[in-house]
This record gives C-alpha cells, sequence and structure tokens, in this order.
C-alpha cells in the first residue's frame, strides 16, 4: 500500500469545487499529486476516495481522508510552513460578508446540480431545472450587487480568503462550463481580472481531464 508521504488530491481539472483545493495548495506551496476522477456518474465511493457522498475533491493523506473543499483547503493550510493569514468562513462576522460566502457556496452546488442534470441526459426542462436557474440568476445579481463592497470589507493584512477563491472559481466556472453568460457582471469580471494574475490562478485552469 502506498504511505500517502505525500497527500493525493482527487477530484477533476473541471470541477470548482477542486479548483478551490488546487488553488490553495498552490498558494501555501503544499507539495501533493493530482489522481482524477474519470466517471462523475460512478456510484462506487472508492471512486471518490472513499467519499460516501460521491463528491470532489477529496485529500488523501496518511491520517486520513478528507471530504469537500473546505476540509481540504484547511488541512492544505494545516501543511504548509510558513501559515499565510486566510480567512475563512467563520471569520465572516457581519450579514453582508457572510451571505456573500453563503450566496457563493449556494450557487456553485446550483451549478453542480444543473451541469450532473444535463451530463445525466435530463436536461433543463423540468419546474425544478427552471427554479435553479432562476435561483442561480438571482443569487448572481446579488453577487454582483454586492461584491465590491464585501470585497472592500474583507481584513486588508489578509493573504487569501475562502470568499475570494470560491468567487474566483464559480464565475469564471460559469463561464467555462457555458452555464450562464458573465459578461453583463461588470464587477464580478473586474474582480477575477485582478485575481486571475495570481500564479495560483493561472496554473489550474479549467480543462476537460481527457
Ligand atoms: N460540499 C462539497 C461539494 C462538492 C461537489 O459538489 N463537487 C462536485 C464537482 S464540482 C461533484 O462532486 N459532483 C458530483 C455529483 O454531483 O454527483 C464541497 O464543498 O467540496
Amino acid at each position: 500500500m502506498a504511505t500517502l508521504d505525500t497527500p493525493v488530491l482527487i477530484g477533476r481539472s473541471s470541477s470548482h469545487f477542486t479548483r478551490i483545493a488546487r488553488l490553495f495548495a498552490t498558494e501555501l506551496g503544499v507539495d501533493h499529486s493530482f489522481q482524477v476522477v474519470r466517471d462523475l456518474l460512478s456510484t462506487n465511493p472508492e471512486d471518490y476516495g472513499g467519499n460516501p457522498a460521491l463528491r470532489i475533491p477529496v485529500l488523501k493523506t496518511a491520517q486520513g481522508a478528507w471530504f469537500g473543499a473546505l476540509n481540504v483547503s484547511r488541512e492544505l493550510w494545516r501543511r504548509s510552513n510558513p501559515r499565510p493569514r486566510v480567512v475563512w468562513p467563520e471569520d465572516l462576522d457581519t450579514p453582508l460578508l457572510a451571505n456573500m460566502q453563503e450566496l457563493t457556496l449556494q450557487a456553485m452546488a446550483t451549478e453542480v446540480t444543473l451541469v450532473m442534470e444535463k451530463m445525466a441526459g435530463a436536461g433543463e426542462g423540468t419546474t425544478h431545472a427552471r427554479k435553479l436557474r432562476e435561483s442561480l440568476l438571482n443569487m448572481m445579481a446579488w453577487l454582483e450587487a454586492n461584491a465590491s463592497a464585501a470585497l472592500a470589507a474583507l481584513p486588508p493584512e489578509r493573504s487569501l480568503s475562502y470568499l475570494e477563491v470560491t468567487l474566483f472559481c464559480l464565475v469564471t466556472h460559469l463561464e467555462f462550463r457555458d452555464v450562464l453568460p458573465t459578461a453583463s457582471y461588470a464587477t464580478l469580471n473586474r474582480f477575477c481580472q485582478q485575481f486571475a494574475q495570481r500564479p495560483s490562478a493561472s496554473t489550474t485552469l479549467f480543462r476537460f481531464d481527457v
């Protein structure tokens, strides 16, 4: 059995939740290998590093497997040296910032459902799919309207925040998967252009694994 001296990140290069983890790993300089989940419709937990939710990302370590992007990002941070100042979701103690994080993650989850339904052949014609799209549009409008104030309210001495990483992954993924046209979200696009200048953003570009 492999000793897992180096953690293994299990995910896909086209997945926005996986990109959160990949961005953190790069920002924090944590050595790891990457294992691609070939079939996202597989119902075998072993294909997802043992995650019973059948979701990615997962980080396999000698200590055990960490399920989900936030757990993985925190574990990568604990392994980093030095540990930079990261603003985590629990540090967001105003309605503006906390709701910004909540709606960013909910929009990502809603997008996953839309993409998976399409992949499974259900299409987007159901009343539930129409509701999901409406909800996604509402959330994006809220994020666009509140992004400037929220980003300005983040602690200035941070190296990184989970909010910025997730917001960047959400907006760039909507465009990548053609889920929504994003050109009209001027503030969010300005933020993404700025964030994209980080080396961690350019080395984790979305692509379909072959
Ligand atoms: N709560 C999880 C959500 C992860 C998630 O939904 N990942 C997507 C890929 S971006 C997935 O595994 N989808 C498979 C499915 O929905 O069946 C996290 O924060 O990491």
